[in-house]
C-alpha cells in the first residue's frame, strides 16, 4: 500500500501544503527518541530481531508494510492462475495435489497479512489498497495459464524463483516476517518439487506432451527472471532494505543463483531454456544469460500486462462474494462473547 502511487499529487492545491513539519520535542523527549534509535541501530548491527512492540523508525515500518503486504497480495492473487486448472486436472491425484497447493498459497497470504497487521496496518486497509489498484503484487501472476503444462512450470520455475527469493527472508530483521517465512519456504519447497515431478511425467509421455512442456517453459522463463525485480542499478528500495536487514541478497544476485540452479534441472528434465545467450562462463563461475525485456516488466507492474484487469476483477468479486461469510463469522463471534458474558454474570 505504500507504493509510488502515494507520491503522485492529486492536482494543484489551493494552499501550499508543508510536508516537513516535525513535532517540536522537549530535550527529554529528544533524548528518549535518540536512545530508542540507538537501540534499534544496535539490534540491526548485531543482526538481531526487531519485534512488534519495539520502537522502530517510521520508514522501517512503512517499508515492511509495503513489502509484506505486496508479498501477501502476491500469494492470494497467485492462487488464481493455478486455481483455473483445478476443475481440469488430468487425474484425481493431480487434482488433490493442486487443491492442496492453492490452499497453501491462501495460507501464506494469511500468515503474511497477520505479520503486516503487527505493524499497525489493518487487513481491510491492505485489501482496499489491492482492490483499488494502489498496491502492487508480483508481476508473474498477470500471465495466462494456457495448458496443463503451465501448472507444472509454475511449480517448478515460479515457486523455484520464489524460494530463491524467500529463503534469505527467513533471516529478515523483523521477527514476525522472518518466522512466517520459515513455514512458507517449507511449503514452497514441496510446491517446487511437485511441479518438477509432474513435468517429468509429461516429458516421459508422447511427443505432444513433451512439446506442451517446452512451450510452457518458453512462455514462462523470461517472466520468472523478471520476478526478482529490476536490475540492482534501478532497484530504488534495495540499499535501504539491505541496510535494515530486510533484504539480504540483491535482485541480480538472486536472479543469477536461480539461473545457475535451474540450468542443470532443465537438463535432467530434457527441456531447452529459451535463451541463445545462456552459457557457462568459466571466469565468472556462473552462467551468462540474455537481456530481460524490462519495458514489458514495467508495463505489467503498472497494470498493463495480459491478465492484470482479469486478476483484479476476479479478486474483487471473490472478496465481495465472501462478505456473507465474514458477516456470519462476526455474528457468531459476537454471540459466543455474549453467551460467555451471561455465563460469567450468572456464576
Ligand atoms: N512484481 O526497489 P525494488 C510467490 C517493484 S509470491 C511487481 O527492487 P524491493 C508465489 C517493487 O515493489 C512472489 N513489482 O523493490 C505465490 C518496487 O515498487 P514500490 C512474491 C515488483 O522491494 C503463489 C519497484 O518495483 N514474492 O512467490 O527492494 C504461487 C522497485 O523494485 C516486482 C515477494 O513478494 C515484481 N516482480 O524488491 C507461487 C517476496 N519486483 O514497492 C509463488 C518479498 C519489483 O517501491 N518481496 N517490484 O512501489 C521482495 O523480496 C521484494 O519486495 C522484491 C522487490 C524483490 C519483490
Amino acid at each position: 500500500m505504500y507504493t509510488q502511487s502515494f507520491n503522485v499529487p492529486d492536482g494543484p492545491s489551493p494552499t501550499p501544503v508543508k510536508h516537513d513539519i516535525k513535532p517540536v520535542l522537549t530535550p527529554e523527549q529528544q533524548h528518549v527518541l535518540d536512545r530508542a534509535q540507538m537501540r534499534f541501530d544496535e539490534v540491526i548491527d548485531a543482526d538481531g530481531k526487531i519485534e512488534p512492540k519495539d520502537w522502530m523508525p517510521e520508514a522501517y515500518r512503512k517499508t515492511l508494510v509495503r513489502q509484506i503486504s505486496q508479498h501477501a497480495h502476491s500469494e492470494i492473487v497467485g492462487m488464481l492462475p493455478e486455481g483455473n486448472w483445478i476443475s481440469r486436472a488430468p487425474s484425481l491425484k493431480r487434482k488433490a495435489i493442486l487443491i492442496a497447493k492453492v490452499q497453501d498459497e491462501g495460507g501464506h497470504g494469511l500468515y503474511l497479512y497477520s505479520a503486516a497487521e503487527t505493524l499497525g496496518t489493518s487487513r481491510d486497509q491492505m485489501l482496499d489498497a489491492l482492490h483499488t489498484g494502489r498496491a502492487k503484487y508480483s508481476s508473474i501472476f498477470n500471465y495466462p495459464t494456457l495448458t496443463w503444462a503451465d501448472v507444472g512450470v509454475i511449480g517448478w520455475l515460479v515457486d523455484g524463483a520464489a524460494i530463491m527469493n524467500q529463503i534469505p527472508l527467513c533471516r529478515c530483521s523483523y521477527g514476525p516476517y522472518a518466522r512466517a517465512m520459515v513455514r512458507i519456504c517449507k511449503e514452497e519447497s514441496f510446491h517446487q518439487r511437485q511441479g518438477f515431478e509432474s513435468l517429468m511425467v509429461m516429458m516421459q509421455g508422447n511427443a505432444e506432451q513433451q512439446a506442451m512442456v517446452q512451450d510452457a517453459v518458453n512462455r514462462w522463463w523470461w517472466k520468472c527472471l523478471a520476478m526478482f525485480g529490476p536490475p540492482d542499478a534501478d532497484s530504488t528500495n534495495s540499499t535501504q532494505g539491505m541496510r535494515w536487514g530486510i533484504k539480504r541478497v540483491s535482485n541480480d544476485d538472486l536472479r543469477q543463483k536461480f539461473v545457475d540452479a535451474t540450468v542443470p534441472q532443465a537438463k535432467v528434465l530434457g527441456v531447452t531454456l529459451p535463451d541463445p545467450d545462456l552459457k557457462w562462463n568459466e571466469a565468472r563461475g556462473h552462467h551468462d544469460y540474455g537481456q530481460i525485456d524490462w519495458d514489458e516488466f514495467w508495463a505489467t507492474v503498472n497494470g498493463n500486462g495480459p491478465c492484470n484487469k482479469e486478476r483484479l476483477a476476479t479478486r474483487v468479486k471473490a472478496h465481495e462474494d465472501g462478505q456473507w461469510v465474514r458477516d456470519a463469522a462476526m455474528a457468531y463471534a459476537r454471540k459466543q462473547q455474549q453467551r460467555q458474558q451471561q455465563q460469567q454474570e450468572a456464576a
